[in-house]
């Protein structure tokens, strides 16, 4: 049987790629299962710096698998707590890059605002149109897209369930870089392996400070931000980096 991930680790940086193409990579529960419990143990490795998950060039992911789910009873996704393993993948502490190629619709558009920043390629297609399907974002769409793209735009894709292009998903904040598309897997590894270069530290600091900012009120989110910075303090990484620029020679970063 195809494995429903792949995982290559290339010097600090993992690259997972999903790995149903012929279903548009739909996110089933081996695809859930897989990325919680393979993603975990590289998570807590101190050597490794960053993830890039991408799909196939046609498809990031075109939602939740529809048909593992269409026959399911109130009681049996409620008893399942269905979807509560994406958590696992949401909470992964070690920075994320998603590569978005093609169509990331449904649980592939959420599945890529889990991650810390989003590339785009030229070709890409988002959009949350569970309301065709009579039902609405279950993975953190409505909780997520709103905070990253404002009421206006988020209304707009989960009320009408229609797509939008990378151009308008970069100019609404959804999207770090538009990258061409034969470029998007370069330019995504070019950038994960300079955060993997910066001390382990320092970068789940950072993604944790920036991800306060969404998450509480700005007051709360600055003094985080602030006990975070001086906690820094206590590891080898700060002391290499900030000597490295005095003596002016280039930081050797360890992880500690
Ligand atoms: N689930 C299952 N199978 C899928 C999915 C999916 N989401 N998307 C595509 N496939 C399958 C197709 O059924 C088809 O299978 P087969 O070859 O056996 O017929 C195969 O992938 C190829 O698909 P297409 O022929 O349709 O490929 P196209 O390139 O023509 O079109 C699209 C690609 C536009 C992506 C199209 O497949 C599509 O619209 N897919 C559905 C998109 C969608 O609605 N996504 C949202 C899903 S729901 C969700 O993600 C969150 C659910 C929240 C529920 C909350 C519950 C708590």
């Amino acid at each position: 049987m195809e494995k429903p991930i792949i995982v290559e680790r290339q010097g600090r940086v993992v690259i997972v790629r999903l790995n149903r193409p012929a279903a548009r990579n739909a996110l089933n529960s081996e695809i859930m299962l897989a990325l919680g419990n393979e993603l975990a143990p590289l998570d807590r490795d101190p050597g490794v710096g960053c993830f890039v998950i991408t799909g196939s060039d046609k498809a990031f992911a075109a939602g939740a698998d529809i048909k593992e789910m269409a026959e399911k009873s109130f009681s049996e996704m409620y008893n399942d707590d269905f979807f509560a393993g994406w958590d696992r993948f949401a909470a992964l502490r070690t920075p994320k890059i998603a590569a978005v190629s093609g169509y990331a619709l449904g649980g592939g558009c959420e599945l890529a605002m889990m991650c810390d920043i989003i590339f785009a390629a030229d070709t890409a297609m988002f959009g949350q149109p569970e309301i065709k399907l009579g039902v609405i974002p279950g993975m953190g769409g409505s909780q997520r897209l709103t905070r990253l793209v404002g009421k206006a735009k988020a209304m707009d894709l989960i009320l009408t369930g229609r797509m939008m292009d990378a151009t308008e998903a970069e100019r609404c904040g959804l999207v770090a870089r538009i990258v061409p598309a034969e470029r998007l897997m370069a330019e995504a590894f070019q950038a994960a392996e300079t955060i993997a270069g910066y001390g382990k530290a320092a970068t789940t600091a950072a993604r944790e400070a920036v991800d306060r900012a969404l998450e509480v009120g700005q007051r709360e989110g600055i003094l985080f931000e602030r006990r975070l910075f001086h906690a820094l303090f206590a590891t080898a990484d700060q002391k290499e980096g900030m000597a490295a620029f005095v003596e002016k020679r280039s930081p050797n970063f360890e992880g500690k």
